[in-house]
């Protein structure tokens, strides 16, 4: 028989124990751990129902928002807030994915990687700018998050994957000036995302739309423990409308190499009469794919002394003085690849042998564009 006594004490000792774990549980991590764990015991039930306690599978939905018109409906705009927004999505990373996977589960992103709502007019249309050299593997999944994210926010957009030629030092910023020219060249778009390509949003309510002023969209991010790492950062992920692109004249064409360019950016956004805005934290969040730094994206040892002069430079530099040379635009079922040569520090025409580009004839592109911008 127990007596009283000891009933109590094993009363004591099981609400300790519940302390203990309480305390445990309310530490920071404790999320992470959790679905590490879970994910241990769940074995995975093929593409995109991989799932864990954080978030929801972004093709959940995808069926309803893909419901095609009848001949009858008479096409309105689509309301104001997306029906199919559902915060927090589930990202991972399996191994196996294919590009044929992610255009079979996008059945209505037609060539060039463009998309708009089947059932109703959009109200914003986004082009999409990504900066792309060798990362191939980063890219099929960011498409495959992308697609379904920008779908559920019942955007009109487009993807455009601007490829660096050669194997001269990358440049970031100067890529991206090269989108901005050849996506607005295609279509009137009233938004642009820069977007690098190792960022997958976490969360569809961070809606990929322009605000009255300079948007950085990836203020959240897993690598920087989901907080901002300093107030001027304006990497990763950032909005523009024309507008303000043309206000800042911009971005830089002149830093080769890892580092300060996004810096520069942000400067120019006050330099044009602006400010940055952002989503909070809570929306604003990114996954990154782990990477080293790249062979060919040394990190770039004048970007101090550059950024310390952006208010001189910033008029004489900039989407006024983006010299490239479009070596072809393919239009693909998921993106649009524009491979451009940006030639090198000394200019466009002194391309040193190891950065020119292959001649490349595509005969499955009939109208690929030549041209200098
Ligand atoms: N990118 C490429 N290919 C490259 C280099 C960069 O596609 O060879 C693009 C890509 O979109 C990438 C973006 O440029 O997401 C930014 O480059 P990054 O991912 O190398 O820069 P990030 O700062 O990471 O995100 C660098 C990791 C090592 C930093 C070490 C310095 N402290
Ligand atoms: C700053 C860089 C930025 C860079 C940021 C985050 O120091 O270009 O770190 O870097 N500015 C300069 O170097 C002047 S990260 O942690 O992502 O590697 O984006």
């Amino acid at each position: 028989m127990v007596s009283f006594q000891s009933k109590w004490r094993y009363l004591f000792m099981f609400l300790g124990v519940q302390l203990v774990v309480m305390a445990l549980l309310s530490r920071e991590g404790y999320q992470r751990r959790v679905s590490y764990f879970m994910r241990i015991f769940r074995k995975s039930d093929g593409v995109g129902r991989n799932l864990s306690a954080s978030g929801s599978d972004v093709y959940a939905n995808l069926t309803i928002v893909a419901r095609a018109p009848s001949s009858s409906d008479v096409m309105t705009y689509c309301p104001q807030t997306s029906p199919f927004i559902r915060g927090p999505i589930h990202v991972s990373f399996p191994s196996g994915l294919t590009l044929a996977q992610v255009q079979r589960k996008n059945p209505l992103v037609v060539r060039g990687g463009r998309y708009r709502p089947p059932d109703c007019e959009s109200r914003h249309s986004t082009a999409i700018i990504i900066p792309h050299r060798n990362r191939e593997h980063h890219l099929k999944f960011l498409l495959y998050y992308l697609h379904p994210f920008l779908q559920r926010q019942q955007l009109n957009y487009g993807i455009y994957i601007i490829h660096q030629a050669g194997n001269y030092t990358f440049n970031r910023a100067k890529l991206m000036n090269v989108g901005f020219r050849e996506a607005m060249r295609e279509e009137n778009w009233d938004c642009l995302f820069f977007h690098d390509v190792d960022l997958i949003p976490e969360d569809d309510r961070n809606t990929y739309i322009c605000d009255a002023n300079p948007k950085h969209a990836a203020i959240a991010m897993d690598k920087f423990g989901y907080k901002l790492p300093y107030n001027l950062y304006f990497g990763g992920v950032s909005a523009l409308t024309p507008l303000h692109y043309l206000k800042m004249n911009g971005f830089p064409n002149n830093y080769w190499g890892w580092g300060g360019e996004d810096d520069d950016i942000g400067v120019r956004v006050s330099l044009g009469g602006m400010h940055i805005t952002r989503p909070s934290v809570r929306v604003g969040r990114y996954k990154m794919i782990k990477h080293k730094l790249d062979k060919g994206n040394d990190i770039n040892p004048k970007r101090f002394n550059m950024l310390a002069k952006t208010r001189q430079s910033w008029k004489l530099d900039g989407m006024n003085t983006a010299e490239y040379e479009v070596v072809r635009r393919q239009h693909r079922p998921l993106y649009t690849n524009v491979t451009v040569d940006i030639g090198t520090e000394e200019g466009l025409h002194k391309t040193p042998a190891a950065a020119k580009p292959e001649p490349v004839v595509d005969p499955a592109e009939p109208n690929q564009e030549h041209g200098k911008s």
